[in-house]
């Protein structure tokens, strides 16, 4: 009755905004900055259920990454650091769109009921907020603050202005009895990149001192760490634009040089060669690229595919040595699942590519915790989303192998090739963040395994040649006419379109196109690939026109 009546005078002061269904979607609620206060109070309460249900710390990080400043968005992390169980998304979907206070009431209780959710306040629940630079944000923290203590014994911990990968970083951390302090986070990963910088090749040990790193921050939270950050590096040189003087997101980061293909504001002809990086506004994707040449701001584009396949190329290598000479006659010896992730957008040419590197290459929805939960089956399991969104996942069971390998190395031949390897691995999964793909972490990974590759940028993107490609949207009345199926690949709804798409592909040599509702926007999205640039756009527009 405590609880209930507590909720009760909470729950007016947040009523919904009229008119508008939200949806928790791929990447939370997502929608205009001024329609959030009632969902932001909602998922606070949803984010202390969470807690008391899971007895763990729970994240509650408030971001719409790419999209324009005047968006504003919430997700919610998992005691993992990972995503919101999937089961709970469509109470997330209710509660936010519950119409009036006692309907809203109403699905708390029995949801608790069903959950069996005790309310007695013996039980601590906490929650970790953060959130990036939206001048939103601090109003709609305090709305989540108010929702999550309107649960009792709930209680809200600010973790300030972070990065989206920070705040899992930190719930999972918590969790696992770790301190989850900022410092500790950029500790570790300094710590593991000093490690593996030690551990390059003997001739590359002074590579990289004269050799500048130059990213693109796309004025938003990521940029603004990257630069505190980049002091307490050594071996490495980072310029840092786009700190958050400009407008978030505006011709600028991630998700704008990956789909437009061009430099973003702030790089120029004075740039051309450069290795360069671009973040997006709360810092999970990743993308490289180097200006090459004065017009146009053209560029040649380094994008997720290609930090998978260098990922995995490491990796694989690291693997081979620790391997080598490996019999059945020595015991404890282990042969590491290896798989990697991709998404129907994964360039047709990166996943030829990873194949023929002999890996298990394996295809999911759109969206990070798709592929996510696939890459956690594997020992080692890397994803990427062709949009620079992915990460390294090690399971326990290889990990507690690795640290018991690597300590019988360390003892009985030190300094061999394969305790170096086992070193590396070690590195590598303290460095990358295993919680959420994390653009900090990404770019200190990759500028480390070029180091040790003696590569420059250029040379990391011949590895394999990119299909040219197009990307389209569609805006569309109702997006959920389109379904499709075989991750994403086919589209069953409306009836008879698939067939008119394939019409459309045998018209063009290794045409590839597919559609599909997007889960952030109302839009449909073509993606159409092709031997040239020309029919990779023909190919996206006729198809696009059969979506109209
Ligand atoms: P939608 O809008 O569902 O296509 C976009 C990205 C996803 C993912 C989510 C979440 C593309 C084509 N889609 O999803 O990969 O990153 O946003 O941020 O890039
Ligand atoms: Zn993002």
């Amino acid at each position: 009755e405590n609880q209930q009546s507590l909720l009760l005078q909470s729950i007016p002061r947040f009523p919904p905004p009229k008119g508008v269904k939200l949806s928790y979607g791929t990447a939370g609620f997502r929608a205009d900055a001024s329609l959030l206060e009632s969902t932001m109070f909602r998922v606070g309460i949803l984010a202390a259920l969470r807690s008391l249900k899971t007895g763990s710390v729970i994240g509650l990080m408030i971001t719409a990454s790419h999209n324009q400043v005047s968006d504003n968005g919430v997700k919610v992390a998992d005691p993992s650091g990972g995503m919101l169980t999937q089961n709970w998304e469509p109470f997330a979907d209710d509660i936010a769109n519950a119409p009036d206070p006692h309907s809203l009431l109403q699905l708390i209780i029995e949801f608790a009921k069903k959950e069996e959710i005790g309310f007695e306040g013996r039980q601590p629940a906490e929650v970790l907020l953060g959130r990036d630079t939206r001048p939103s944000g601090e109003a709609l923290l305090d709305a989540a603050k108010q929702g999550i203590t309107s649960v009792v014994g709930a209680i809200a911990t600010d973790m300030g202005v972070v990065t989206t990968p920070q705040l899992h970083w930190m719930v999972r951390a918590r969790n696992r009895g770790m301190e989850t302090s900022e410092s500790s986070y950029f500790h570790q990963l300094s710590s593991s990149f000093r490690c593996l910088m030690d551990l390059k090749p003997e001739e590359r040990k002074n590579n990289g001192d004269d050799d500048k790193l130059v990213v693109d921050g796309a004025d938003g939270v990521g940029g603004e760490k990257l630069q505190q950050f980049k002091k307490t590096l050594t071996g490495l040189c980072i310029e840092v634009r786009n700190q958050g003087d400009g407008m978030l997101n505006e011709g600028v980061g991630a998700d704008y040089v990956q789909k437009e293909k061009v430099a973003p504001r702030g790089f120029g002809p004075a740039d051309v060669g450069l290795r360069c990086a671009s973040l997006d506004g709360d810092a999970d994707r990743l993308v490289y690229f180097s200006v090459t040449s004065n017009e146009n701001n053209q560029i040649e584009l380094v994008d997720g595919d290609k930090i998978l396949s260098l990922f995995a190329l490491f990796i694989k290598e690291q693997l081979s040595i620790l391997n080598e000479g490996e019999g059945e006659k020595e015991n404890g010896s282990y042969q590491a699942h290896l798989g990697v992730v991709q998404t129907a957008y994964a360039n047709g040419a990166s996943t030829d590519y990873l194949k023929e590197m002999g890996l298990e290459v394996v295809l999911t929805l759109t969206g990070v915790k798709y592929l996510h939960e696939k890459a956690a089956e594997f020992d080692i399991g890397i994803y990427f989303e062709a949009n620079g969104h992915g990460t390294i996942l090690f399971s326990e069971a290889f990990l507690s192998w690795l640290e018991a390998t690597h300590k019988t190395l360390l003892s009985t031949s030190e300094g061999s090739a394969k305790q170096k390897a086992a070193s590396r691995l070690l590195a590598v999964s303290q460095l990358i963040n295993q919680a959420v793909g994390d653009a900090l972490s990404g770019v200190l990974l990759v500028e480390v395994i070029l180091q040790y590759m003696g590569w420059s940028v250029h040379r990391w993107n011949e590895l394999y040649h990119d299909l040219p490609s197009r990307q389209l949207k569609v805006k569309v009345v109702d997006r959920s006419a389109v379904v499709t199926t075989n991750a994403e690949t086919v589209a069953v709804r409306p009836i008879g379109i698939q067939e008119a798409i394939n019409a459309e592909i045998a018209k063009y040599p290794r045409g590839r196109c597919f559609i599909r509702p997007s889960g952030t926007e109302d839009v449909v999205r073509v993606y159409a690939e092709a031997t040239t640039q020309d029919a990779a756009d023909a190919l996206a527009s006729s198809v696009a026109r059969l979506v109209d």
